[in-house]
């Protein structure tokens, strides 16, 4: 494998197993250079705890951008996450233009909502923001609720592989070259991932467990960046992705104290075992 360096940009939530937290030893686990740009930094993440503080780091942006811009530092890939104001997503978009070499790839996790919520603090004008930073992904990974916030079609819990086309074609109709779209379940007990690239559809099915934990849509996007890194294809890595996170679930359930998080640390040699 060659040694890779990549970028991800997203949020720093210092307590509370999300982003950044996340995604570092993750990526690193997977055997990449990981640089990183803090989007905000947060006491804890906002699904649960009450009263964090939030700094955007919005402002810094330009100026790292300029810095890195001189150093001639680049990047075979810029993973994004979630990020802390509307203003972020033109630096980001400046940054991937510096910063991705020829040929590089730029991921996106549109992180802004789950179970047909947007999470607090983000709103529709967010969401326009969102949709014109997905526009410019050759992977995009929402969920579900993600997806329908992106492209205004109502959400709903139960649905039939139309809806599922029409909302990958909707996707794609915005700009995303290719789609990663999560938690799709056409039946009870099961739960799967789309991988829908150049237009075509495979779908990775897999157990649907009835407890489910705060963060893991980071763990998948970070395994994903990582499979896919370290040279697999996208249903490789998609596969791979999926069957860690329900070890991280499986390892975090009847824990009523870890509701925050899943123990997702323990398992890393797990994954790298999937890499082979
Ligand atoms: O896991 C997504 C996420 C990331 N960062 C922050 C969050 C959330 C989900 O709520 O609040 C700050």
């Amino acid at each position: 494998m060659d040694y890779k360096r990549i970028l991800t940009i997203q949020d720093i939530s210092c307590v509370g197993q999300c982003s950044l937290t996340v995604a570092l030893p993750i990526l690193s686990a997977c055997g990449l250079e990981t640089a990183i740009l803090p989007s905000a930094v947060l006491s804890t993440h906002t699904a649960g705890f009450k009263g964090f503080t939030f700094r955007d780091l919005a402002g810094d942006m330009p100026s790292i951008n300029e810095h890195w811009k001189n150093e001639g530092i680049k990047f075979e890939a810029v993973y994004t996450g979630y990020l802390g104001s509307i203003d972020q997503v033109d630096y980001v978009l400046n940054i991937v233009k510096t910063t991705l070499n020829d040929g590089g790839l730029f991921i996106v996790d549109p992180a802004m909502a789950d179970n047909g919520k947007l999470y607090p603090i983000f709103d529709d004008e967010y969401v326009k923001a969102m949709v014109r930073l997905s526009a410019k992904a050759d992977y995009l990974l929402p969920n579900i609720t993600e997806a329908c916030f992106l492209t205004g079609v109502e959400y709903k819990e139960e649905y039939d592989r139309e809806y599922i086309d029409l909302l990958l074609k909707k996707l794609v109709a915005i700009g995303a070259k290719n789609v990663i779209l999560t938690g799709v379940s056409y039946k009870s007990g099961t739960t799967g991932v789309v991988v829908y690239e150049n237009g075509n559809y495979a779908y990775y099915e897999h157990i649907k467990l009835s407890n489910s934990c705060h963060g893991t849509g980071d763990i998948y996007a970070s395994a994903f960046v990582g499979a896919m890194m370290h040279g697999k294809t996208a249903f490789e890595s998609a596969k791979i992705a999926a069957d860690y996170v329900v070890e991280c679930i499986k390892a975090t359930a009847e824990e009523k104290n870890h509701w925050y998080g899943a123990k997702f640390e323990p398992l890393l040699k797990n994954l790298i075992e999937k890499l082979g």
